[in-house]
C-alpha cells in the first residue's frame, strides 16, 4: 500500500470512528503521521498483542516504601502499584513502520490502559518504565527505547490547559477518540523515565474517579534484528480516595508545536541553536508545584520563563548511568561501536540519579533522540551519547537560584519555554541515515495547585 493511501485510510478510519463532525486536519506531513498509530496492528506492524505465556502479573503491588515511584516521599497511607500495559510488538530493525523507520511501534494509541484503583483514588506519583515478560528491564543497553509515550485522562470535567483553545484539530487527543474539551495531557515520558512525585510536605494530588478513562500514546524503538514484545510500565503512588486536605493540581503541557505532534525541523544541521514555544497565558491561577523538561539528542537546556522571571532551566545530562549506553557488539549495534568514543567517559555514575532527587521530580517526559523523521535508525546510530537525565524543577525549592521568586499562575503572564540545542556539544539523530538532521522536540509538563 502506498503511503497516500494509508495516509487516507487512516485519516477516514480515525474521523468516522471518532470525531464525525471533525474539520479537516490543517496538519502537516509529520502531524498526519500520528494518525498512523491506529492501523499498525491492522498492517501487521506490531501493536498490542496477548501477554505471552509466562508473564510476570500485570499488576504489582510494591511496598508502600518502595523508592520505584514514592522515592522515598511518603506520605501517610500511600500505596505504590506498578501497572503492565500492553504487551506491545515491535518490529526489528529489518521490517520498516507505516511511516517508514525502521524498528520502530510508532505514536500507537492504546485505549485500554488499566487503573490504579476502582473508583475514586489520588495519584501523587507516577513513573513510566518499559520491561520484557518476565519483568526486567527494558532499555538502550539491550536495544530497546521508551522512545515516547503521552499519558491521556478521558472523562468529565478533564480540559487540556493549553490545547483548550486551539483551532483545529488537536492530534494527540486525536489519536485517543477525545479532544482538548474532553481530555487532557496528564504525563509523558521517554527513555530518560523521569518521574513525577509530590514531595511529602504537600498535600495536593490529581484526582481519579470511576469515570475516568486512561488512554497513552506508545512510541517504541527496536534496535535488535528480531521482534520483540515489551510491556510499558507505569508506577503509580496513589492514596486511597480523595483526602479532604489533598488539594488538587492539574497539568499544563507546554510544546513548540503544541496539540502537534511536539515534533519540529532541525532549524539548522550544525551548531547553537533555539527552539521556541508560542506563548500561553493561563486560562486559570494556581501556585505550581513543579516541571521539566524535555529535548532530543542535542540539547543541552530547556527554558521555561514568563514575561517576570525564569522559572526553570532545566538541564540534560547524556549517558548518566549504563543502562543508557547500547552494549559493544550488540544484536541492535550494527556494524560495531566505537570503543573508543564510549565506555570510559561515558560510564559515568548517576545510576538512578533521578531517584536521589529530593522533591518534586517530575513527568519529565522523554528521552534521548528520539527523531521521529528517521528511515532509519532513529537513534542516531552508534558512538552517540543519548540523553539519560532532565532536570526537574519543584515549587518548594524555588531558592535554589533557578526561579527568581515565581511560584504561581497568574492570568496576568505569559509563559514561553525555549528549547537549547547545540550540535557541536552533543550531536543529535539524523534523518534517514543521512546528514541530515532529525525532527527535534521541545516539551515541558508544569502541574499546578489550583486555586479555587
Ligand atoms: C516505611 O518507612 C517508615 C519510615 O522509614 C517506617 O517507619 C515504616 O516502618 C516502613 N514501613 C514498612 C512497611 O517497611
Ligand atoms: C468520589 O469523589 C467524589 C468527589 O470527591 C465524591 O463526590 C464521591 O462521593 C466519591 N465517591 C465515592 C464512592 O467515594
Ligand atoms: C541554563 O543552563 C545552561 C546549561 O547549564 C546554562 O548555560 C545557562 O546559563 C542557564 N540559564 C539560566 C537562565 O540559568
Ligand atoms: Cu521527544
Amino acid at each position: 500500500m502506498k503511503a497516500s493511501t494509508i495516509l487516507l485510510l487512516a485519516a477516514a478510519i480515525v474521523n468516522a470512528a471518532v470525531v464525525p463532525t471533525a474539520p479537516a486536519p490543517n496538519a502537516n506531513a509529520a502531524d498526519k503521521r500520528q494518525i498512523l498509530g491506529g492501523i499498525t496492528s491492522l498492517a501487521g506492524k506490531g501493536g498490542k498483542v496477548p501477554d505471552p505465556a509466562g508473564a510476570s502479573p500485570r499488576r504489582v503491588e510494591l511496598g508502600s516504601n518502595s523508592t520505584k515511584a514514592g522515592l522515598g516521599q511518603a506520605h501517610p497511607g500511600q500505596k505504590v502499584v506498578k501497572l503492565r500495559e500492553g504487551p506491545y510488538s515491535v518490529i526489528n530493525m529489518n521490517k520498516m513502520s507505516l511511516t517508514g523507520e525502521a524498528g520502530a511501534l510508532w505514536n500507537y494509541p492504546d485505549v485500554g490502559v488499566s487503573k490504579p484503583c476502582e473508583g475514586n483514588c489520588t495519584i501523587i506519583g507516577l513513573q513510566a518504565g518499559l520491561e520484557y515478560p518476565d519483568g526486567t528491564n527494558a532499555n538502550i543497553d539491550s536495544g530497546m527505547w521508551l522512545h515516547h509515550m503521552v499519558f491521556l485522562v478521558k472523562g468529565p470535567g478533564r480540559v487540556d490547559a493549553t490545547c483548550e483553545n486551539h483551532r483545529g484539530v488537536s492530534l494527540p487527543h486525536l489519536d485517543v477518540g477525545a479532544t482538548p474539551q474532553t481530555s487532557e495531557r496528564l504525563f509523558s515520558s521517554g527513555n530518560e523515565r523521569t518521574p513525577l512525585i509530590v514531595p511529602k510536605d504537600v498535600k495536593a494530588g490529581y484526582k481519579i474517579n470511576d469515570k475516568d478513562q486512561f488512554a497513552f500514546i506508545v512510541d517504541l524503538m527496536n534496535d535488535n534484528m528480531e521482534d520483540k514484545v515489551v510491556y510499558l510500565t507505569m508506577t503509580y503512588t496513589i492514596l486511597d480516595g480523595h483526602p479532604e486536605d489533598y488539594e488538587t493540581f492539574r497539568p499544563v503541557w507546554f510544546d513548540v508545536n503544541q496539540c502537534g505532534t511536539s515534533e519540529v525541523p532541525s532549524p539548522q544541521p550544525d551548531g547553537a541553536f533555539t527552539i521556541q514555544s508560542q506563548p500561553w497565558t493561563p486560562t486559570f491561577e494556581g501556585r505550581v508545584l513543579g516541571l521539566a523538561g524535555h529535548l532530543h539528542d542535542g540539547g543541552t537546556n530547556l527554558q521555561v520563563k514568563t514575561q517576570r522571571a525564569n522559572v526553570c532551566n532545566s538541564t540534560t545530562t547524556y549517558a548518566g548511568s549504563p543502562e543508557f549506553i547500547p552494549k559493544a557488539g550488540g544484536m541492535g549495534d550494527m556494524g560495531g561501536m566505537e570503543e573508543g568514543e564510549h565506555s570510559d567517559e561515558e560510564a559515568a555514575p548517576a545510576a538512578g540519579e533521578s531517584e536521589s532527587m529530593p522533591g518534586m521530580d517530575m513527568g519529565g517526559e522523554e528521552e534521548a533522540g528520539h527523531s521521529h523523521g528517521g528511515m532509519a535508525r532513529r537513534d542516531g546510530g552508534h558512538g552517540v551519547e543519548h540523553i539519560s537525565n532532565m532536570k526537574s524543577c519543584y515549587g518548594m525549592k524555588w531558592g535554589n537560584n533557578e526561579v527568581a521568586g515565581i511560584q504561581d499562575l497568574k492570568k496576568t503572564d505569559t509563559w514561553t519555554i525555549v528549547g537549547h540545542y547545540d550540535y557541536n556539544e552533543h550531536p543529535g539523530a539524523k534523518h534517514g541515515g543521512s546528514d541530515k538532521p532529525a525532527n527535534i522536540m521541545g516539551i515541558a509538563i508544569m502541574f499546578v495547585i489550583e486555586n479555587l
